[in-house]
């Protein structure tokens, strides 16, 4: 075989098409908005070229956590509240691959909670997509924290009492976050290019995605979906650039400079005209798993020393003084 043939051949094995990363066809309801963000995560992989066998999406437990069985690459239903621990230790253990979480707002924002701060923190090179149908979706309609107030459901038959938790605002505030993006499932165009920045940035990068559940939550989004005047699309040359079809039809528009904390604070706290684009992105944050790794800390000697003395720990000496009267 001639080199140039090898080469060819070695091209045509690595281009990956759709279908490559397809598995079984989802269960989902028709019109369920996670079948969009499927979707744009599956075209994204094709896209990136993304080798199905390093890449992982690790999921909690919920309609939106069946995600990695639609997925045709490594995958982890674990269990509810503790996709983002899990998706650590894979990033721990395994830093060559591509890691994903698909997590609900069930999941994510109860259950889940205190993981998802400390995620944040520790900013692993990971892209989080938290599919917010504010409704536990799976177990038939229970209020979530993010569900407005008001929402009747299984748990709340009167109607919620508390006003929602805003999953942007929270994650803004937290120590060391490094993206934030808020999507929503009816402007695919959109969806991906933000699913594609999100993948693209060196850190933890987390993407709300207003995701509709025609099941518990018929029309809730309909008003926004036939008016577009109540989706304000955040741009700007270093987060996203809007093509000039979408830029016709989302005239409600603001130039946002990501690197702007405080302004992606304000930006967040907007429920009305939704707020859609990349809030915040700062690079510099440092990872986790980079900081473990630099070696200033766990030097092969001192794991090596570490081990002896726990191993010492067990040891059975011989007795010396008994040693000492038989000589
Ligand atoms: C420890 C534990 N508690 C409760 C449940 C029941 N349970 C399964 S999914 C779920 C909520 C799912 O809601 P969400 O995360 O919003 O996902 P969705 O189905 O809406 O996509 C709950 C409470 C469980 N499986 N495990
Ligand atoms: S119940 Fe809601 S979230 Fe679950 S699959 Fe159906 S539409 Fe989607
Ligand atoms: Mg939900």
């Amino acid at each position: 075989m001639t080199h140039g043939t090898e080469c060819l051949l070695r091209l045509y094995a690595e281009r990956h098409e759709l279908e490559d990363y397809q598995s079984g066809v989802p269960r989902w309801c028709t019109g369920c908005g996670d079948n969009a963000i499927l979707a744009a995560v599956q075209r994204l992989c094709r896209d990136e070229e993304l080798r199905p066998e390093k890449t992982v999406f690790v999921s909690g437990i919920g309609c939106s956590s069946r995600f990695p069985h639609y997925m045709k690459t490594y995958g982890f239903h674990g269990i509810h509240g503790r996709a983002l621990p899990v998706a650590e230790g894979v990033r721990l253990a395994r830093p060559d691959l591509n890691v994903f979480v698909n997590t609900g707002d069930g999941d994510c924002c109860s259950i889940g909670a205190a993981h998802w701060i400390h995620a944040i923190r520790y900013n692993m090179n990971m892209t989080v997509f938290l599919h917010d149908n504010q409704i536990y979706g799976l177990t038939k309609m229970q209020a979530s924290p993010t569900s407005p107030r008001g929402t009747k459901s299984n748990t709340t038959p009167r109607g919620s009492y508390l006003e929602p938790l805003n999953p942007l605002s929270v994650t803004l505030g937290v120590q060391n976050v490094s993206f934030v993006a808020q999507a929503v499932d009816w402007i695919p165009e959109l969806l991906y290019s933000i699913v594609s920045a999100a993948y693209h940035h060196k850190g933890l990068s987390f993407v709300r995605i207003i995701q509709r559940c025609p099941e518990w939550l018929p029309d809730v989004y309909d008003p926004w979906i036939k008016d577009p005047q109540r989706v304000r699309v955040l741009h700007h040359q270093d987060g996203l650039e809007l093509s000039a079809g979408l830029a016709k039809v989302y005239t409600n528009q603001e130039e946002h400079d990501p690197s702007g904390l405080n302004r992606a604070r304000e930006i967040a706290s907007c429920v009305d005209p939704i707020p859609v684009g990349i809030l915040y992105r700062n690079p510099q944050v440092p990872c986790y798993e980079d900081l473990r790794a630099s070696g200033v800390l766990r030097t092969a000697a001192y794991v090596k020393a570490g081990l002896e003395t726990e191993l010492d720990k067990f040891t059975i000496w011989p007795d010396e003084t008994a040693a000492q009267a038989a000589a």
